[in-house]
């Protein structure tokens, strides 16, 4: 801590020690140094989070949880996973967030995106605080049968840590309604009791109308917010949307609504492009029925065209939303999208652009909306189902997805003004950084060193 103009202000030495203390973590590195920079003017006008370590504390996660998950694959063959659940911070409601299966996962992954959610949580303006869990479990090309098995054993051990009061999980890349019905069934089975542990459950059983849709809906909700900013809408624009997953399929159908096209669409294998515009049909059929690739899309389209390992960023459009995975846009394709005319950029998925791709957008006047604010949406219709939940009811799609448009309008407005009053107006990624926090530091401060 040093003094500017009697003001106590945070040296970097915090954010240095944070990151020397989280080595070999680079995802996590870079979305604290990303708020840490944002929220500078805070800590200049607010010298009393400085003095009660707020950074220091947000930054560490209250709980930890890592454990071996064993199951048996259909060849009766012993297989050995890591689970893990990262407890973030409780200012706010009980810890809430995804679970991400996929190989990548690690700590450093999961605890970036837990700790993003702090924030992302806190903007959505319910009651809910953050977490991220997730195991390095591949979904792809396992049978039914074994994802059961390994979501069965997840949560034998999960099942202690969380609860409606306590932690509530979702879903995230490779979660989705089957396997979150399978944890909720073994949660049942373990507790005897039937409780609003988890969201994103079946609408049979518990589940919202509109969560399915909502983070691509509220990410596009959004873009719209954007867009008027500079008298623009999204009808008649182009749009690419990365990804074939949950929020890419959701985003797509909100775009046709809207009155623009996607032209391309992705998955880790490669870029489909249909200049007509993505039949969402298709890929729905492709993704969440078959489990497919998305190749497949070429095959059964006239025209369509695949491109094995291209770069989705290359294909010219007005809005780019990056809807697949961390990391996935980079400065090169950032100063392509400036090139080819892009207007806006939303982030569906959580920190896919480089820092380095946020600053040429930055600098060419690009509209950029931060995944913690943009794809708030999933989370917030999660809020929405606990809140059902508790009251023993369920809304109407309409009233639950107006709800959704409340909220992102709220959350771009409260990011807007935040901009304006410790930043550039309009800088979205300071102004959700800060507003996010504010609300979460209040709280801290009011309950104590704890
Ligand atoms: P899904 O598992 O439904 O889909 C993920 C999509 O992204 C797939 O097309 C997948 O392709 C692609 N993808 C995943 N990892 C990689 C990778 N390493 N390289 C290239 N492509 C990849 O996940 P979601 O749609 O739910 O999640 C997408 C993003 O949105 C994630 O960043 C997630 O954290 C974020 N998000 C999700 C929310 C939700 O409610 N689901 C809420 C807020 C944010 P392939 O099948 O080939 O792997
Ligand atoms: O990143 C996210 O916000 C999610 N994966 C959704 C979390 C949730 O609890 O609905």
């Amino acid at each position: 801590m040093w003094l500017i103009f009697g003001v106590k202000c945070m040296s970097d030495k915090v954010l240095k020690g944070i990151l020397e203390k989280n080595a070999g973590e680079p995802e996590f590195h870079q979305a604290v140094t990303e708020v840490y920079h944002s929220l500078k003017p805070v800590f200049e006008a607010h010298p009393e989070f400085v003095e009660s370590k707020m950074f220091e504390r947000i930054a560490e996660p209250e709980r930890q949880i890592m454990f071996r998950v064993p199951w048996v694959d259909d060849n009766g063959v012993v297989q050995v996973n890591r689970g893990f659940r990262f407890e973030f911070n409780s200012a706010l409601g009980p810890y809430k967030g995804g679970l991400r299966f996929h190989p990548s996962v690690y700590q450093g992954i999961l605890k970036f995106l837990g700790f993003e959610q702090i924030f992302k949580n806190s903007l959505t303006g319910l009651m809910m605080g953050g977490g991220k869990g997730g195991a390095d479990f591949d979904p792809k090309g396992k049978s039914d049968n074994e994802v059961m098995r390994f979501c069965q054993s997840f949560m034998s051990e999960l099942y202690r840590h969380v609860g409606p009061d306590t932690d509530v999980p979702a879903g995230d890349i490779g979660v989705g309604g089957r396997e979150i019905g399978y944890m909720f069934g073994q949660y049942k089975k373990l507790t005897n009791s039937f409780v609003r542990v988890l969201t994103g459950k079946g609408l049979d059983w518990g589940g919202s109308l509109v969560r399915t849709e909502a983070t691509g809906y509220g990410l596009l909700y959004f873009v719209e917010e954007m867009l008027k900013t500079k008298n623009e809408s999204m009808k008649g624009k182009v749009a690419v949307s990365s990804g074939s997953g949950n929020v890419s399929i959701y985003a797509s159908q909100k775009v046709e609504q809207l009155g623009g096209k996607v032209v391309a669409v992705s998955d880790s294998g490669g870029y489909v492009y249909d200049e007509k515009g993505i039949d969402v049909k298709v890929v729905k059929q492709i993704k969440e029925v078959e489990r497919g690739r998305i190749s497949e899309y070429a095959k059964r389209v006239k025209g369509a065209e695949y491109h094995e390992k291209g770069n989705i960023w290359e294909v010219e459009c007005d809005v780019a939303l990056p809807n697949a995975t961390q990391n996935e846009l980079d400065e090169k394709s950032a100063l392509k999208l400036v090139k080819n005319g892009c207007l806006a950029v939303g982030e569906g998925a959580n920190m896919p652009c480089t820092p380095e791709a946020v600053k040429v957008f930055h600098k060419n006047d690009v509209l950029f909306g931060p995944g913690k604010a943009a794809n708030a949406g999933g989370v917030a219709v999660s809020g929405l189902e606990m809140a059902q939940n508790s009251q023993f009811q369920s809304w109407t799609f309409e009233e639950t997805d107006k709800k959704l448009q409340g909220i992102m309008a709220n959350i771009h407005k409260a990011s807007w003004d935040a901009s304006k009053e410790y930043s550039k107006e309009g800088n979205l990624v300071d102004g959700a950084n800060i507003a996010g926090f504010l609300k979460v530091a209040r709280a801290m401060q009011a309950q104590g060193i704890v």
